[in-house]
C-alpha cells in the first residue's frame, strides 16, 4: 500500500478477494510492464497477448500510453517530470488491478530507469519488466504515426530516441526482440515467459496467438 495518501482516508477491503478471482481465472495477478521506443511494437504485443490470454480463459487488461493520455494522464506532456508522473499514475492503477487478480499489460515508453524502478516498487512483488527491443532506426522506418518525421522536422520537441533519451533496462525480466521477430512470435514468447513465472498455467501453450490479425 502506498505511503502517499490523502488525509483521513481508510483503505477499503474488498468482499471479493484476490485469491478468489485468481482461483476462478486460473492466473496470478501481475503487472507486465512493456517498455521501449515509440513504434517498437509494445501496443501490438500488448493487444495480441491480451487477445490470446482472453481466448484461453484469462483476464488481462491493457494500459496503453496513448490511451491513458486520453483522460487519466491527458494533463501531462513529455518533459521528464511529466513522464515520471505518467509512469507513477499508471503504476498505481496497474497495482490496483493486479491486487484484484487481473493481468495488467502496460505499454508505456517509460524511458527513464528511475521511473521504471519506482513502478516496480509500487507494484512489488507482482511486476515484470519487459524490454521491447527495436532499434531507433527500425522504429523511424516504421513510423506508423508519422511522429519521427515530425520530430526530425522540429515539429515535436523532446521526442524519445530523437531529441530525448531512452534508457534501456539493465536487468529486465524479459527481452522481446521486436526488430526481427514477428508480432505473433513475440507474443508467444511473452506468454511462454508468463507461464514460466507461474502467472498463467500450461494451458496457455494451446492459446492461438494472432487469431485477431
Ligand atoms: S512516456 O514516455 O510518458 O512513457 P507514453 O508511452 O505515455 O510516453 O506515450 C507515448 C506516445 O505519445 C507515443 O506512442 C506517441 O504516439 C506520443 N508522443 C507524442 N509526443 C511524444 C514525444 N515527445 N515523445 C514520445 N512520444 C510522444
Amino acid at each position: 500500500m502506498s505511503t502517499l495518501r490523502s488525509p483521513d482516508v481508510t483503505w477499503q477491503r474488498p468482499h471479493v478477494g484476490r485469491e478468489e478471482i485468481e482461483g476462478r481465472l486460473g492466473q496470478r495477478g501481475a503487472v507486465v510492464w512493456l517498455t521501449g521506443l515509440s513504434a517498437s511494437g509494445k501496443s501490438t504485443l500488448a493487444r495480441l497477448s491480451q487477445r490470446a490470454l482472453f481466448d484461453a480463459g484469462h483476464l488481462a487488461i491493457v494500459l496503453d500510453g496513448d490511451n491513458v493520455r486520453h483522460g487519466l494522464c491527458g494533463d501531462l506532456g513529455f518533459a521528464p517530470a511529466d513522464r515520471s508522473e505518467n509512469v507513477r499514475r499508471v503504476a498505481h492503477v496497474a497495482r490496483l488491478f493486479a491486487d484484484s487478480g487481473l493481468l495488467v499489460i502496460v505499454a508505456l515508453i517509460s524511458p527513464y530507469r528511475e521511473d521504471r524502478d519506482r513502478a516496480r516498487e509500487i507494484c512489488n512483488p507482482d511486476f515484470l519488466e519487459v524490454y521491447v527491443e527495436t532499434s531507433v532506426e527500425t522504429c523511424e522506418k516504421r513510423d506508423p504515426k508519422g511522429l519521427y518525421k515530425k520530430a526530425r522536422a522540429g515539429q515535436i520537441q523532446e521526442f524519445t530516441g530523437i531529441s530525448a533519451p531512452y534508457e534501456a533496462p539493465l536487468r529486465p525480466d524479459f527481452v522481446i526482440d521486436c526488430e526481427s521477430t514477428s508480432a505473433v512470435d513475440s507474443s508467444e514468447q511473452l506468454l511462454e515467459g508468463l507461464r514460466e513465472k507461474g502467472i498463467v498455467g500450461a494451458d496457455i501453450r494451446r492459446a492461438k496467438v494472432g487469431s485477431a490479425l
